[in-house]
């Protein structure tokens, strides 16, 4: 492999780097510890091989950068990369890290720095970050040389990529980022399409689950995001088809299976969880999402399998009876190739396993008919989906920000494909939405993008509309609208007998925002408008928001609270 050497300012050492690793586009807010970033990203790298200019997307706020990195990351399975001023660009920054952390997405925050020759003087924005950010990154850490940065910068993109996959934070002190100096890439390895997968899994630990699985009469498979993040996507359908397992699917696995498929089991996921025999969980923690990984009826709790794409991801905090550990693919096939036999269901299965989940996943849908078409003014929430669910293309985005809002999102809309879904995942930060809309817009410019954005979300980020207009990405924003904290109104009164704090202005006119941006908007009080407001939205391509009032008394019917 020839060398490439590159030449210039620390700002085109890094962006050289991080072209090698086919990051599309940098998420910023501008400061002037990063400039030389721009000025790279502007003219490109001409010395270093000729790199192209790299798109720039400037937002309002620190943290809409970072979710918007952190949403390319998990949308396209390649590095994101936000870049953030010194002190309070980087502190500002630190609720999505951390959300990128809790996700395992893979990304790169490079951060600015005050000089190193006037340290400790007091120079504007100086502080330490690395501290601040090591207890939610792979690595947090200083470049204080531009000869050394390619390398760092390097190093952080290989770990950021490296299953289990996560953030990583580099800062550059001021000398390092603006000081001239020759270096050559680091070329060993760095691949566009991404570094090799984790090794498989050991046999024996498969042999294991394989074993369970022959023996289990109610098995459940249930996958979770970094099936997808980690290309398993294929495989894990393979194998719950060739095994005929029941899959619940979380996070950007649903659509692994897609709505309608005779295993999906989503929708009975407390009847296949309550009276499962055996659980496998893939590619998602044991977290409370999965009620701790307590499975089962209490006199004979489920064996329980975790399979994390890495040995540090596999749960401690209870007894599994088997576990794996490595590339989520290999796993599946090999999976398919100990447990499976030719020509025949190679489980144990009851036969009456399938059939009963295949029941309660049609007694679920049947429930939800009368929601769906409700006429009840004001709107009942559910509508908005029954709407929505008669609009949405296969290939849609759907980005969810909020809380009760969003909940009857996550009830109603079943993907038809994976990797198309984003929740804030377990950290539960409000104010993805923005960031995470921008950056869907940007990864797949021909498909359907909507965020369901609750009222109180729409706080936090809803000035990056600005963002959406001026870099002309036509998102449908749909804002169920209840004037209140919703997820947080009714637990309250629940255990108070009233609630406070938890009111926000009534039909407040979010869509008039939009407006005042350069986007586009209008409020809707009766469910008979949702319908056209939502085509007039998808048909406006620009930003758009349909402001739709709903009923402030519907609770979210929820069984646990995450704690
Ligand atoms: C950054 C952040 N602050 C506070 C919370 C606590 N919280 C969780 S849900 C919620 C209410 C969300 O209200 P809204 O977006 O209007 O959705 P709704 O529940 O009303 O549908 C709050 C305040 C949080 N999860 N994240
Ligand atoms: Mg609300």
């Amino acid at each position: 492999m020839p060398v490439v050497r590159i030449s210039g300012h620390g700002g085109v050492h890094a962006l050289a780097v991080a072209r090698e690793y086919g990051v599309p586009t940098m998420f910023t807010l501008s400061g002037g510890h990063v400039f030389p970033l721009y000025d790279a990203a502007v003219k490109g790298d001409g010395e270093a091989g000729g790199g192209q200019p790299m798109r720039l997307v400037d937002v309002r706020h620190e943290q809409t950068a970072v979710f918007a990195a952190e949403a390319t990351a998990r949308l396209t399975r390649t590095p994101g990369l936000a870049v953030v001023t010194a002190g309070p660009g980087v502190t500002n920054s630190v609720s999505a890290v951390t959300t990128a952390w809790l996700n395992g997405s893979p990304m790169v925050v490079l951060g600015g720095r005050a000089p190193d020759y006037r340290w400790g003087a007091g120079s504007l924005q100086e502080i330490d970050h690395p501290p601040l950010l090591a207890p939610v990154t792979k690595r947090a850490w200083t470049e204080h040389e531009t000869a050394n940065l390619a390398r760092s910068v390097d190093a952080a993109f290989r770990l950021a990529m490296t299953p289990h996959r996560g953030p990583v934070f580099l800062d550059i002190s001021l000398e390092a980022i603006y000081g001239q100096a020759e270096a050559e890439l680091p070329a060993a390895g760095l691949p566009a399409a991404g570094l090799p997968p984790a090794g498989p899994p050991d046999p024996e630990d498969v042999s294991r689950i394989a074993a369970l699985l022959r023996a289990a009469r109610r098995p459940v498979l249930v996958l979770g995001s970094d099936v997808w993040l980690g290309n398993a996507e294929y495989a894990a359908r393979q194998a719950a088809e060739e095994l005929r397992l029941p899959v619940i699917a979380n996070g950007q696995a649903r659509g692994v299976l897609p709505a309608g498929h005779d295993l999906l089991a989503t929708r009975a996921r407390s009847l296949a969880l309550r009276e499962a025999d055996l659980v496998i969980v893939a590619g998602t923690p044991l977290d409370f999402r999965l009620g701790y990984g307590s499975f089962g009826p209490e006199n004979a709790p489920a064996q329980v399998v975790h399979v994390a794409d890495a040995p540090g991801g596999i749960a401690t905090h209870r007894p599994l009876a088997a576990c794996a550990a490595g590339d989520l693919a290999a796993f599946f096939t090999d999976l398919v190739a100990q447990a499976g036999a030719p020509g025949r269901a190679p489980t144990g299965a009851a036969e009456d396993w399938l059939p009963q989940l295949a029941g309660a996943v049609r007694a679920a849908h049947a429930m939800d008919a009368p929601l769906l078409t409700s006429d009840a003014e004001p709107v009942h929430p559910a509508r908005i989906y029954g709407e929505l669910l008669t609009v949405l293309d296969d290939d849609a985005v759907v980005i969810g920000d909020g809380g009760d809002f969003v909940s009857f999102a996550g009830k109603y809309i079943e993907p038809a494909r994976p990797g198309g879904w984003l929740d804030p995942g377990p950290f539960g930060c409000l104010g993805t939405g923005l960031g995470y809309a921008i950056a869907a817009r940007l990864a797949r410019p021909a498909a359907q993008v909507v965020l369901l954005l609750g009222d109180g979300a729409a706080g936090f980020s809803l000035m990056d509309a600005d963002t959406l207009v001026r870099h002309r990405l036509p998102v449908v924003i749909v804002c169920g609208n209840n004037g209140a904290w919703g997820l947080e109104k009714h637990p309250m009164r629940a255990l108070y007998g009233y609630d406070v704090l938890a009111d926000l202005q009534p039909g407040c006119r979010y869509d008039e925002v939009v407006r005042a941006l350069g986007g586009a908007g209008e409020i809707v009080t009766s469910p008979g408008e949702i319908a056209p407001a939502l085509r007039r939205a998808f048909a406006a391509n620009c930003p758009y928001l349909v402001n739709v009032v709903t009923d402030p008394e519907i609770a979210y019917p929820r069984s646990t609270t995450g704690v």
